[in-house]
């Protein structure tokens, strides 16, 4: 052999490889195999084939017990070296290929920016279901879930659960819908409030409670300002050792949130409902002559709220002695006006696709909550 490709200085050249010889040719196919090795699945089958279980390099290292002892150290120094260098040559090949098979896919996904963008969704949501969305998010950081109920209901859970006396205009009938009686029990009724909801929520739930219910109510009336159905957004916690001050944080919080006015005016005016006792009117300050909201010095009513009378917790099997609740109430069609300037409640149910296009929200303005919504 007159070129042996052994590095070594081999004493005999004839017909001997060597103890390195035949690493060489190893060498030399590992290296063929990785060019022509074209994706990393051909280059994962060279790679199994040299240095795995089964691999040549692998059988190489098992035999070097079996080369004559004279030879075995100088081979075991050249199969450690051999080994280096087709792990870095497997490796460079690696990440030759994952390179190449990068930059064809930026070439075959490559994005045009002058291109124009797609049109918007033409659909859009009803400021009645932003506002809904709006104050599930903001009540949900407090803890809330969203709890539901029927809209016809009986009389128990709208009035008498609720502490309504028999004289109470709200059960009169000329503000409010009945449907027909059956048998001798009293006529059901279009709820009037969310509030059967919430006593719905406290006959099937142990405090502590939080909850707010959000939906359609009714009420025989008719004008510009009122609608026989609106909806209505009430609250109620029930917890231990609850005070006036958790109430007024709470709304408080709200109401900034909501209008998004970090300083908003908040101011709680004694009232009264059947349900609640201490009860607060909430108003918040603004405008008259212009309208805007958190400056100005009038005062504009915006809900209702007080701490659940301790009859309607013994009503639905809670404690009065050992949980306190507080509970408030609004109109959505109210504060969704206020917020954007709507000033008639009508066009909110008649579907006009221009009212809709003018008031409405897109699909790709999520409710975010960051300095509030
Ligand atoms: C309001 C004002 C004040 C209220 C009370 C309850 C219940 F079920 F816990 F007793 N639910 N909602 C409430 C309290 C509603 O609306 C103006």
């Amino acid at each position: 052999m007159t070129d042996d490709p052994s590095p070594t200085n081999d004493p005999n050249p004839t017909n001997d490889p060597g103890p390195t010889g035949d690493l060489l040719a190893l060498k030399t196919e590992t290296e063929t195999a990785l060019a022509a090795a074209a994706d990393l699945r051909a280059w994962d089958a060279v790679r199994v084939s040299v240095l795995g279980r089964g691999g040549k390099l692998t059988a190489l290292l098992r035999d070097l017990g079996k080369a004559p002892p004279e030879r075995r150290r100088e081979r075991g120094i050249a199969l450690n070296q051999l080994r280096d260098a087709l792990t870095a040559s497997i490796e460079a090949r690696r990440l030759a290929l994952e390179d190449a098979a990068l930059a064809a896919r930026l070439a075959a996904e490559r994005v045009d920016p002058t291109l124009p963008p797609r049109p918007a969704p033409a659909g859009l949501i009803h400021p009645i279901s932003r506002t809904i969305e709006e104050i599930a998010a903001i009540f949900g950081t407090m803890g809330c879930t969203v709890a539901e109920g029927p809209d016809v209901e009986t009389d128990w859970h709208n009035f008498s659960a609720l502490n309504i006396p028999s004289h109470h205009p709200a059960r009169a009938d000329q503000d409010t819908f009945y449907l027909p009686a059956r048998g001798n029990l009293p006529p059901p009724v279009l709820r009037t409030q969310t509030s059967p909801v919430q006593i719905r929520t406290m006959l099937a739930q142990a405090p502590p409670i939080r909850v707010i219910t959000i939906g359609r109510t009714y009420r025989a009336d008719h004008d510009a300002t009122h609608s026989p159905m609106f909806h209505q957004c009430e609250g109620l916690i029930i917890d231990r050792d609850l005070t006036l001050g958790h109430l007024k944080g709470c709304l408080i919080d709200f109401l900034r949130s909501y209008f998004g006015i970090a300083d908003l005016p908040v101011r709680f005016r004694s009232s009264y409902f059947p349900f609640t006792e201490p009860s607060m009117e909430v108003d918040i300050g603004w405008s008259r002559k212009t309208g805007e909201l958190g400056n100005g010095s009038d005062w504009l009513e915006i809900l209702g709220s007080g701490m659940v009378h301790p009859r309607v917790l013994a009503n639905c099997g809670i404690d009065p002695r050992e949980w306190q609740g507080f509970a408030w109430g609004m109109g959505v069609e109210r504060i969704a006006m206020l917020k954007h300037g709507i000033n008639d409640l009508r066009p909110f149910y008649e579907s006009d696709i221009r009212w809709l296009r003018h008031y409405g929200f897109s699909a790709l303005s999520p409710t975010m909550l960051h300095e509030g919504v």
